[in-house]
Formats: C-alpha cells, sequence, structure tokens
C-alpha cells in the first residue's frame, strides 16, 4: 500500500462530507433531494462505469450536457476515478465541438440525447471509442450503464499536479486553448476559500451558474462539498425562483447580470435576504452601481473576486475588512500578484499553488504566456493601491465579457469574414445594462455585395455558440485605421457606447 498520502481532490471532497450521510447534500429547484449518500454511491457507480472501460490514464472525459445533478456527478466520478474532466458549454455548436474533440482526443464523450447524432459523429470521427448520453431528467445511456455497477469505489490514487481537468478557454488570437489543470490546483484553491470566505456549519449554497466553466464548477461546487454544506440546486438561473429560495440559503455566487437581474425584482429587500451570509461575485466587472444598489436594497455589501481559468480564484475582498467596490480586493494567501512595467498600471501577472501547468499540447503559446521567473500573464491590467487593493482596470487582450462568458472578437472576425459579400469585418465590445458588455459587429463588403446585417448574424448563429452573437451588425464604407493601417477599435467602440443605454 501506498505510504504517499492521496491527492485526489475526490478524496478530500468526500471526507468533508457530514458524518449523517442521510442529510440534506442537494436539492433541486424541482423538489428533487439528494442524500450525501446518494452523492457517495451514484459517483461510485460512475467511477465503477468509467473503470470498466479499460481507459488509458489521463483518459479525457469530455461532457457536454444541460445542468443536472447527475451531470455535477459525473464531474465527481470522473475525479474519483482519476481521468480528466473536459466540461463544454451546451451552446457551442459543431465547429466549435469538433474543434475540441479533435483537439483533445476524449476517450469518453457525454452528451444530450438531442444532440447524439452529430456529436456522436464528430466524436467517432476522432476515434472516441465510448459515446453516452445524459439527458437533465435522469435519463440516458450513461446513467442506464451505471445502474449495473457498484456503488462503492476505492478512489483512485493521484499526485497533486497529476491532471484533473482541462478547462478550454480562447486567446487573444487563434483557437481556444485547453488550460491543464491539476488535483493540486483545484484543492489548494478550494482551501483557500473555505478560510478566506470563513465557510462555516449551517452553510447552504444557492446554486444557480452553468457547471461548464470555472465558476460554477469549481468555486460554487468545491466550496460547498469541502465544507459539507447542502446545496440548493437551479439548472437554469430564474430571478423569481432564486429569490424565493434565497431564505433557506446563507452563500450565493453570481456573475454581475445575475445580481442585475435580481435587482429588477420588486420583493428583493432586506426581508428577503435575512437569513444570508454572503454574496459573492466575479467573472466580470461589478460596476459600482451595481454594488452600491444591492447595498442600498438589502443592507448587504457584495464581496467581488477576481480569476481565471488559468489560475483559479487570484484576488477577493476580505470577509470581514473593507469590501471595496469597484476593487477585486486583495491577493489570496499563496498568490503572489504584480503589475508589470512598474508603471501606475500595468499588465496583472501571477504566481501560486491555483496556476496551471500549461495549455493542453500547446507548449510554445504556454511558454510564451509566462515571463522567465515565471509568473504567468494575466492579459488583464489593473493597479495596486497604497492599502493594496487590486483594481481591475482593462484588458490588454481582445477579448468581450458577456454575461459573464467570455467572447473573443478575433474568432467572430474570422468566421464573418469567410460570409458571402463580406470583405472584412471588426467586432468590439460595447456598454450593455443586462449583460454588462456585448459584441456589435461591423462589416465591410465586398465589392459589388450589399450583405443584410440581420442574414449575417443568422448565419453566424448557426456556426458559434449563441452568447457569442454580436447584439447588433452594421455594414461600413471602411474601418477606421491608423498610420499604420491597424484597425482602431477605440474609436468603433466610441461610436456604439449609446448603442444599449
Ligand atoms: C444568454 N444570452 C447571452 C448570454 N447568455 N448573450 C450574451 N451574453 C450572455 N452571457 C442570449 C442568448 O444568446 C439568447 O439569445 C438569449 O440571451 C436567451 O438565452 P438564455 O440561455 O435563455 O439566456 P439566460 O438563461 O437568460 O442566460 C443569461 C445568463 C447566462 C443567466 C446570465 O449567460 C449565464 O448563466 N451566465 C453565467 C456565465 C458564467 O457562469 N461564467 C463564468 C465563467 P437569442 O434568443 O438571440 O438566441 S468562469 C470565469 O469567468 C472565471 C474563471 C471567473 O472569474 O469566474
Ligand atoms: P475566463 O477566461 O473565463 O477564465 O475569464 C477570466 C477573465 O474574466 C479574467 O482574465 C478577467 O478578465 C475576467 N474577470 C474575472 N473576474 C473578474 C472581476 N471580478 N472583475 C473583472 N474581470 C474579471
Amino acid at each position: 500500500m501506498s505510504t504517499i498520502p492521496n491527492a485526489n481532490l475526490f478524496a478530500a471532497l468526500r471526507a468533508a462530507f457530514p458524518t449523517d450521510l442521510d442529510g440534506l447534500a442537494v436539492e433541486t429547484a424541482a423538489g428533487q433531494r439528494y442524500s450525501w449518500r446518494d452523492i457517495d454511491r451514484a459517483s461510485a457507480m460512475l467511477a465503477n462505469l468509467l473503470d470498466s472501460l479499460g481507459l488509458k490514464p489521463g483518459a479525457r472525459i469530455a461532457v457536454q450536457v444541460e445542468k443536472s445533478v447527475e451531470a455535477m456527478l459525473l464531474y465527481l466520478a470522473t475525479l474519483r476515478a482519476g481521468y480528466v474532466f473536459l466540461p463544454l458549454n451546451t451552446a457551442y455548436q459543431s465547429g466549435e465541438m469538433g474543434y475540441f474533440i479533435t483537439n483533445a482526443e476524449p476517450e469518453v464523450v457525454v452528451c444530450t440525447r438531442r444532440n447524439f447524432g452529430w456529436v456522436g459523429q464528430i466524436a467517432f470521427a476522432s476515434g472516441t471509442r465510448h459515446v453516452f448520453t445524459l439527458d437533465d431528467d435522469r435519463t440516458g445511456s450513461l446513467l442506464e450503464r451505471a445502474a449495473a455497477m457498484s456503488d462503492t469505489h476505492a478512489v483512485a490514487h493521484r499526485n497533486a499536479d497529476d491532471l484533473a481537468a482541462i478547462v478550454y478557454t480562447s486567446g487573444t488570437t487563434g483557437r481556444s486553448k485547453g488550460a491543464m489543470l491539476s488535483h493540486g490546483n483545484l484543492l489548494s484553491n478550494a482551501q483557500v476559500l473555505k478560510d478566506y470566505w470563513h465557510w462555516q456549519p449551517g452553510d447552504v449554497l444557492l446554486h444557480a451558474l452553468p457547471i461548464f466553466h470555472v465558476h460554477g464548477l469549481f468555486v460554487a461546487i468545491h466550496g460547498a462539498l469541502l465544507n459539507g454544506s447542502p446545496m440548493l440546486w437551479f439548472d437554469k438561473f430564474e430571478p423569481r425562483a432564486v429569490l424565493q429560495a434565497l431564505p433557506r440559503a446563507t452563500v450565493f455566487m453570481g456573475v454581475p447580470t445575475l445580481y442585475v437581474r435580481l435587482l429588477g425584482e420588486a420583493g428583493l429587500n432586506a426581508d428577503a435576504v435575512k437569513h444570508m451570509r454572503l454574496f459573492i461575485s466575479g467573472s466580470a466587472p461589478l460596476l459600482i452601481e451595481t454594488f452600491t444598489d444591492w447595498q442600498r436594497r438589502t443592507g448587504h455589501t457584495i464581496l467581488e473576486r477576481y480569476g481565471m481559468s488559468e489560475t483559479i480564484m487570484l484576488t477577493s475582498n476580505p470577509y470581514d475588512g473593507e469590501r471595496r467596490g469597484g476593487t477585486v480586493g486583495f491577493p489570496l494567501p499563496g498568490v503572489s500578484l504584480r503589475v508589470a512595467e512598474g508603471g501606475e498600471a500595468g499588465g496583472i501577472e501571477v504566481k501560486g499553488p491555483g496556476v496551471f501547468s500549461g495549455y493542453w499540447r500547446m507548449p510554445e503559446k504556454t511558454a510564451e504566456e509566462f515571463t522567465a521567473d515565471g509568473f504567468f500573464k494575466t492579459g488583464d491590467v489593473g493597479r495596486i493601491s497604497g492599502d493594496g487593493y487590486v483594481t481591475i482596470v482593462g484588458r490588454s487582450k481582445d477579448l468581450i465579457i458577456s454575461g459573464g462568458y467570455n467572447v473573443y472578437p478575433a474568432e467572430i472576425e474570422g468566421v464573418l469574414n469567410e460570409l458571402p459579400g463580406v470583405a472584412e469585418s471588426a467586432v468590439v465590445g460595447v456598454p450593455h445594462p443586462d449583460f454588462g458588455e456585448v459584441g456589435v459587429a461591423v462589416v465591410i463588403a465586398r465589392p459589388g455585395a450589399v450583405p443584410d446585417p440581420q442574414a449575417l448574424l443568422a448565419d453566424l448563429k448557426s456556426r458559434l455558440a449563441n452568447f457569442k452573437i454580436p447584439k447588433r451588425c452594421f455594414v461600413l464604407e471602411e474601418l477606421p485605421r491608423n498610420s499604420m493601417g491597424k484597425v482602431q477599435k477605440n474609436l468603433l467602440r466610441e461610436q456604439y457606447q449609446q448603442l444599449f443605454t
């Protein structure tokens, strides 16, 4: 028997389950209840199913399914069996999925029954041996096969630097890159946040974020499980239903759009949130108006934090001290954060136990993103106040964050430029009251062509995830350029600044 402690993240989460395994672990909005024993047994059955497939060590399990408790169980089972989880947003269309699957070469793909035809075709064509289905009503071949498996499973032994997940994230140019996250990256971050946010007995997390990305999958789920806290589970964010459930919760995590939509509910007041302990925001800048409106309406001060797929959480406003609006707080314990160029504001560079080991099969890209002394270049621009608060003032990367989802203009422009009648295009982000920021496309026609903006957007929608589609499209005579011939996106941004406000 190995004497080295098991660094598998699941082992730590399982060790934090309460002693009473019959207590409530998850309750869905539809009233379905799962005990801790259910979570343990079901993740064991799914882990045994994965083990029965004879997968290679390090095999990727790619999952594109709607949010459900079973989807979370599949994540936990993948950790438990020691394979590598690859979450994929259900909005991704076939071109996007084709790229992820050929790049990651998963041995197992799990998709919805509705998408089995096309996802299965892509997967089998790129060498995937097993394609299962899983729907959000607890049906599909994955659960049918798992039902025959044993409900006990010894957690696979993993080292801290063994891979646990690959999260795809786009770059300034080119295709998406898979950020490789280890058991050690994920567990160390979860442990730091448990202390920093004062997770405590009696906590209940209201979980209403998607679980395809770091915020909902890691920050939220690990937080609750590592504290042995139950979750009130919403497959979709419905502000009214969430508001009604808040009296039973103590912790809530959201992207700013969720707070904006909750503020739109007349019933949001101090009484409705009187049992709450903590509201956390991240993934996109929280406007100071939202921060102060929330304080005024509820008496609670939202705690804003900052992170990335490549690093998990990096900074947080304090639990006890001043939560300063417009800032993302202090570097978390163990995180070294500096501003490049030594000036007032500059590129944020970070080092710490949550920082990933590199991009999947892209050693050159990985090398480009790290400094000679081992700091990761985030692409965010920030400054640090005299008393240590970090403020994100902009981004050096050309990125739009819309409702907490990242949209890379280069990707949209690449697809737009291929459409009939389009000579060239530019996509910029402009302020939006609901999503914070949305994309606007500007297109230059080919000589003699008269492209219809609505038709272009409809065409884009069949090729890209819906949240990436610009909300408006304009056909112009020419793009503003500087003397070097570079498109001046700042001028386009200024021109369309007021479009939605
Ligand atoms: C939906 N739509 C959007 C977005 N979401 N448009 C722009 N940006 C969006 N984020 C559009 C759809 O394309 C559709 O348009 C219409 O809205 C309705 O779609 P539906 O899916 O019903 O929308 P919704 O349910 O109202 O979704 C809004 C949402 C969602 C709840 C705010 O976007 C969301 O859950 N966002 C959270 C993202 C998140 O978890 N990010 C964390 C990433 P049409 O009808 O024209 O098709 S992790 C991260 O960033 C780092 C690590 C960190 O620090 O956390
Ligand atoms: P992702 O690629 O999905 O991991 O998104 C990471 C990016 O989200 C960061 O590089 C930031 O630009 C942004 N981000 C996350 N949290 C915040 C925040 N609290 N304020 C501003 N930007 C944020």
